[in-house]
Parts: structure tokens; sequence; C-alpha cells
């Protein structure tokens, strides 16, 4: 397509011509021009399909994501400029969908693309949330929360004529598929199913984001994740993923039956991924719906399911692996019982060993167990995390089947973490190397070759990239949140859930620690800008108190003119993948300061290195592949091993408070948290709770890391002085970031687990 006709397209899509028409209008067009266009390009249909069936699917704004992978942004925002309209500013009418909490549903946005552009026949199964998760907003310095609409009279949506009866205990509820047009670049179109019914009503919502919990019929696919704190949110999250899966199993089964399979082949013609564990129920629903409705034989059922369906685990932490009460399923589900007890029975006839069965002592059932005695395929998310697994926490079961464990490394789309969010560092690479590493990340190798590691004139473009998007920033962050930053800082990035083992209060302590040192008149060499961006989960009580805590020292920082020169805390409000995409493009400094052991893998980290920001943090996770990957030179790697921290939690011989006395910068910076100035400015209840936690508790370990964490710090601000060897650290991190395209992964998941034609 030529200019002339985008443009005719373009006009025709608004009804009318692009100069007269508001923001809005042109939004509106394009939506729908991209929806047409869109729609003329899927996948190859082979016979058989991957269903990705997640609880979360963070796909973030779609429009310029998809005008990239159709080819036509350029043209586009040409024509738009040349009609005094800004894409930039376009793009900001578009809520953002945050389908998702965090890694595991981004991961699934960024596999779906990847699915997409390679051409392989798979789509996405999820729920179709009418608020996704909730906005923030700080008040008093505390985190509050407020209802995510996503959904206006135009979106993604499409409505289709799938509908389905859901059964559950006295009543069935109607559902309906939904369907997101997903675009692979190159032009290749996949699809994101996504069930709602229609008897949801957001009206439901009163005070924050509370709401009636046990209307089902009118809150079943009200919020994302609703609070599970309480029986009534634990029931309902039993009633979303049954929801999910059943859907989803009856799509299957009618995909299957339409393209000819008898069901007992039906791995020749479907393979599901399990996305964690929230998607377990669709083992036993698949079995139900075999035998019950389609004349099968249960052990036939049985053994056709497992194998079909395939699982990833993406965490070690315990009271993140689901397990839920007997009661809860008679309760709502109780057609599944029989079959459960089925599968708990023939695990306990082979293995006599409490650990691996799947209805405990307790009567509680543990999901992930169901979905390694009856799916063919384990995988961890990143090389260390998968080792864990099979040494610590899945040890009995890699004892079983030692064949079903894999590892698949995440990745990340380079279409939005790189092309769509830095085209300017896209197009310094494409000048350097080429178009190669669009199609073949690879090639991103290229770049490290002394032609231009020893160029001071690249170096230096590399820079001035980096600078170019601080400032970007910055006027960002003025414009929509009110604050100012120094462009000219070193911009040191943690962006996260907010979860302990993520450490942010780590960081938060190393910050007192700066800020007294600079008062004591220490300064720094270059002003440091300590950006946080993180939502707690609304009943996760720590987690608010360290949001608290960094957001008291925001004002603190803020109103000290001795200090501010220096030193700036920045806590971003509402957080979400739009931020993102700004935030990571203008780092400096990658935190990624997890317990070692205890991060799966991380992403963000890969994103970050993508775009030039060089990391400081554990050998955690993923970022042991990238310390291997870019050397000891161009990471800043610190703190205990997750071997040593593993024996420690085995040994329970972990004393915080033994560190907090034998070391004075722990405790001038613990005895800050409730010290006077603190105190002025937040809530003794909730500073006070925080640090009686660290000095009680801290289960996370901040303190035998934190010496460490300071020395690694100084280290990486002092190297930081030196620009031109900054950015060959820089480019070493670009040059190696390849391996995490999930391009990559997705093949990996093709050539071991899916094996589609
Ligand atoms: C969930 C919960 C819920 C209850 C409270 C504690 C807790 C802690 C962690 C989680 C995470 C659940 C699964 C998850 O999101 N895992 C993330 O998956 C990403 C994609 O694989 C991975 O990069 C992250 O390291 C991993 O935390």
């Amino acid at each position: 397509m030529n200019q002339k006709q985008m443009e005719e397209m373009l006009t025709a899509a608004c009804k009318k011509d692009l100069a007269s028409c508001t923001d809005q209008e042109i939004y509106t067009g394009l939506l729908h021009l991209v929806k047409d266009l869109a729609g003329t390009h899927r996948s190859d249909e082979g016979k058989k399909k991957l269903y990705y069936i997640s609880a979360e699917f963070l796909i973030g704004k779609l429009l310029s994501n998809n005008m990239i992978n159709l080819g036509i942004y350029d043209g586009v925002k040409s024509i738009l400029d040349s009609h005094g309209k800004s894409l930039s500013r376009i793009e900001e009418i578009e809520p953002e969908p945050s389908l998702g909490n965090g890694g595991l549903g981004r991961l699934a946005a960024c596999f779906l693309d990847s699915i997409a552009t390679l051409g392989l026949n798979g789509d996405g199964i999820g729920l179709n949330y009418h608020l996704g998760l909730f906005k923030q907003l700080f008040k008093d310095n505390l985190q509050d929360e407020e209802p995510n609409p996503w959904i206006k009279d135009t979106s993604w949506l499409t409505k289709t004529d799938v509908t389905y009866e859901i059964p559950y205990k006295g009543f069935t509820l109607t559902s309906r598929m939904y369907d997101i047009q997903v675009t692979g670049y190159g032009n290749r179109t996949n699809t994101l199913h996504l069930f709602d019914v229609e008897t949801v009503d957001e009206s439901l919502v009163t005070e924050g984001i509370s709401f009636d919990k046990e209307d089902i019929r009118k809150n079943l696919t009200l919020f994302l994740y609703p609070d599970d704190s309480d029986k009534a949110g634990q029931v309902l999250r039993i009633y979303q993923q049954y929801f999910m899966v059943s859907n989803a199993a009856r799509l299957i089964l009618a995909e299957a039956l339409s393209k000819g399979s008898s069901l007992y082949d039906l791995p020749d013609y479907a393979v599901i991924q399990i996305n964690d564990t929230h998607p377990t129920m669709v083992i036993p629903e698949l079995i139900r719906l075999l035998t019950a409705e389609h004349g099968m034989e249960m052990d036939d059922a049985i053994q056709v399911v497992s194998r079909t369906c395939a699982y990833t685990n993406h965490t070690i932490l315990a009271e993140a692996l689901e397990t839920w009460p007997m009661e809860y399923f008679k309760e709502t589900v109780p057609q599944l019982i029989p079959i459960m007890e089925v599968l708990d029975d023939k695990v306990r006839r082979r293995f006599d060993d409490q650990s691996v069965a799947i209805i405990d002592k307790g009567d509680r059932v543990h999901m992930a167990h169901i979905d390694i005695h009856y799916g063919f395929s384990v995988n961890g998310v990143a090389a260390l995390h998968t080792d864990i697994l099979k040494e610590n926490e899945l040890h009995n079961f890699y004892q079983i089947y030692p064949e079903k464990f894999n590892n698949k490394t995440n990745g990340i789309t380079f279409r939005r973490w790189l092309l769509h969010c830095n085209p300017q560092l896209t197009a310094l690479i494409e000048e350097l190397t080429g178009s190669g590493f669009r199609k073949d990340a690879m090639e991103l190798k290229k770049l490290d070759a002394p032609e231009f590691m020893n160029n001071m004139k690249t170096l230096h473009r590399l820079l001035a990239i980096k600078d170019g998007k601080k400032e970007d920033l910055a006027l960002y962050l003025k414009e929509t949140q009110g604050v100012d930053v120094n462009p000219q800082s070193i911009f040191d990035i943690q962006i996260k859930r907010l979860h302990e083992y993520k450490r942010q209060q780590m960081n938060a302590l190393y910050l007192v620690h700066k800020y007294l040192e600079i008062k004591k008149g220490k300064k720094p060499t270059t002003p440091i800008t300590a950006i946080f961006g993180a939502k707690a989960a609304p009943a996760y009580v720590i987690a608010k108190d360290i949001i608290h805590m960094i957001l008291c020292l925001e004002q603190i920082i803020d109103n000290d003119p001795d200090v501010k020169p220096w030193l700036q805390v920045i806590m971003v409000n509402n957080y979400n993948v739009t931020l993102a995409e700004k935030l990571i493009p203008a780092c400096d400094i990658s935190e990624q300061i997890s317990l070692a052991s205890k991060e799966a893998s991380g992403t963000g980290n890969m994103k970050f290195m993508l775009n030039g920001a060089v990391t400081l943090g554990t050998d955690d996770g993923a970022n042991v592949e990238i310390h291997e990957l870019v050397g000891d030179d161009n990471i800043y790697i610190f703190g205990d091993s997750s071997e040593t921290v593993i024996q420690r939690y085995k040994d329970g011989s972990y004393c915080s408070r033994a560190y907090y006395e034998a070391d004075p910068s722990i405790r001038e910076a613990v005895d800050f948290i409730t010290g006077p100035q603190m105190l002025a400015v937040g809530s003794k209840e909730h500073l006070e709770r925080l640090s009686n936690e660290l000095l009680t508790k801290d289960w996370f370990m901040t303190f035998p890391d934190f010496d460490a964490y300071c020395r690694a710090k100084e280290q990486a601000y002092n190297d930081y002085e030196n620009r031109t060897e900054w950015a060959r650290k820089m480019l070493v991190n670009i040059s190696q970031a390849g391996f995490f395209s999930s391009d990559r992964t997705i093949e990996e998941y093709n050539r071991d687990i899916w094996k589609l034609d």
C-alpha cells in the first residue's frame, strides 16, 4: 500500500478530512482501520493447534504495536504529521487493558506476539475482565485503589457468536466469547479469545474497589484477580478459573471435532499450555467432558488429556502455589470432585508419598500436582529456576518423571520493547548492522565488534540517544505526574510488583543511607534519581508499608534543599505497561535485586538490557543468564548465592537482629524509618510495623546483602562517570540481548513441547 492509498483509507475510516478530526476521532478511525487490516492475515491453520490458557494477558495498549506489526506505523505517523496531528497524543487516548498483574501476564502477551510473528497455529484463551488491575492512587503517602475500566464503545474486542452453558452448583451461566486480534510482525494474525458473561454489572463496585463478592452472576468477570484474602474472594477465584477452563475445554473439543478428530487422537489436534496453575482445572474438566459428553472411558480420557496438557511453573514461593480446600470445589463445581478423586486415587496407588499427593491430609487440592502427574511437560522459566525446581521444590516429582522437566528461559517481544518504545535506538542499530535483527534478534551480536566498541562516535551517539530518552521521560513525568526530574542525573530504576522478595525495601534502605551520607557532606559526583514503580496487592499489608516508606522518603528529600540537588526519590503513580515503555528506554541502572533463588526469571531485566541499561542485581532468575552473556565487567552482581540462601532457610539460622546489632549502617538506616523525620510526614502505625518486620523477621534477608548492595551500587555510580566505558557496557548489553527475544523462547516451546506442524 502506498502513502496515497493509506491516506485515503485513513480518511475513509475517520469519515472526514483528517485535519478537521479531533484526536479522539482519529483514534477511533485508526482502531477500525487496524482491526480491518489485521483481520485479513490469519496465521496458517495446521492440523495441530496450541491453546495458551492464561488467567492473565497483560497486553498493554495495542494501537501502535499493531501498526508496527502491520508495517503501517511510519506511514500513518507521517500522514498524521502532515495534517498537524501527533500520533503520540493520539496514543494517549487508548485506555490500557491491564489484564494482568505483572510478569506472568506480560509474558503471555509477549508470547502471543511471537506466536503470531512465527506464524504458528496458536491462540490464547482467557477471561474478559471488565476492570483490569486497579488504578493506583497515592493519598497521604499511602496507596489507594480505584477501578480501572478499559472497555469503551470502541475497543479491540470483537463479539463472536460462540456461547456455552457453564454449569455451577445450583445454576448455570451463559458465556460469550470475545476475540482480540493479535498481530505478529510481518502481517500474521492470531486470536486471543476472552470469555465473558453478559450479566456482569459494573455498578456492583461500591467504595474504591469493594464489591459484593458473592453475587457471581454479576461479578464473575468484573475484576482481574479479586482480593482473595477472605473465603468469598477465594471461592470467586474458583468460579472464575472454572469458567475460563470450561469454556476453553469446550472450544478446544469443538475445534478438534470440526477438523475431524475422533478425540482419542486429541493430542494430534491440540496442545494446551497451562500458564501457572490458574488454568489447572482444564485437566479434570476435559476428562469430565470426554467421559460424560463424548462417551470415553475414564482411563482413555485421562490418557488423552495427559498427552495434551503441558504446565509452566512461574514461582517457587510456597505462598504463591495454589492449593484449594476440597470443600470449596464442593460448593462451586461439584461435578469435578469425582474426577479429582480418581486422579488422586491413581497417584496414591502408585506412590506412597504424601509430598506428591493431589489431595493432602488436610483435604486441600494441590493444583500444581495435578499438572505434573497429568501433563506431559513441566517447565521452569529460567535455567536457575528450573534447576531449583528439580533439586528442591519439585525434587520428588523430578525423581518420578525426569523426562517431563525442561527449561524455557523467558523472553520479551522486541517489537514492543525495542521497535515501539525506542525507535531512536532501533534506527542506530539498523544503521550499524542492517535490518536483519528485526526478524532475527541474534543479529544484535553484530554490535559486539571492535569497529563499534572502539568507535567514539558510535559510543557517543548511543549516549546521546539515552540522554534523549531521559529528557523525554522527564517531560512525560512532568506532564502526567507533575514531578520535576533532572535529566542530567543518573536514572536508577526499579519497576515491578511490590513484593518483599523483590526487595524494594533494600533499595529504600540504601536511599536512606545515601540521604544521610549527603547530609553529612558526601555528595555524589553526578546527581542520582532513584525511580520506583510498583503496585502492592490491596491486601498485602507490608508491601503497602514499603510503598509508604518510599513515599515518605520522597517527600523528605524533596523538602530538603541540602540534598535535593543530589538525590531524588520518585515513586511513579500507577505503574503499568504504558509507563514501562517510557521508563525502560530512559534507564541507566536496572535494579534486579531479588533474594537469590526467589525470582523465577524476571523479564523487566531483559527489557532494560535491550535498551542499554546496565543491571545491578543478584545472581537470580534470568539475571544469571544475563551475567553469563555479558560477563563480569558489564553487570553489577552482588549478594549471597542461591545455594547460600537455600541453605540458610533450611538451617533456620537467619536472625536479622544480629545483623542490625553488628552493622552500624544497617542500624542507622533502619532507625531512620521510625525516626522523627519520617514520623513527621508518615503514619506511625505503618512505619513501626515495617521496622518491626525487618527487625524480627526480614524473611527475604535484606540485611545480609545490604553491605554488598551498597558497595555494588557505589561501584556502578563511579563507573558511570567514565562515559565511554559506560557506553561500551551499554553496547555489550544490547549486543547480547538477542537471546532474550520471545521468538527464541517460542521456537523452543514449539521444538520441545508443542511440535506444531
Ligand atoms: C504470586 C503471589 C500471590 C500470593 C502472594 C505471593 C505471591 C508471590 C508471587 C506470585 C507470582 C506468581 C507467578 C508469577 O507471576 N511469576 C512470575 O512469572 C514471570 C514470568 O515467568 C517471571 O518472570 C517472574 O520472575 C515470576 O515472579
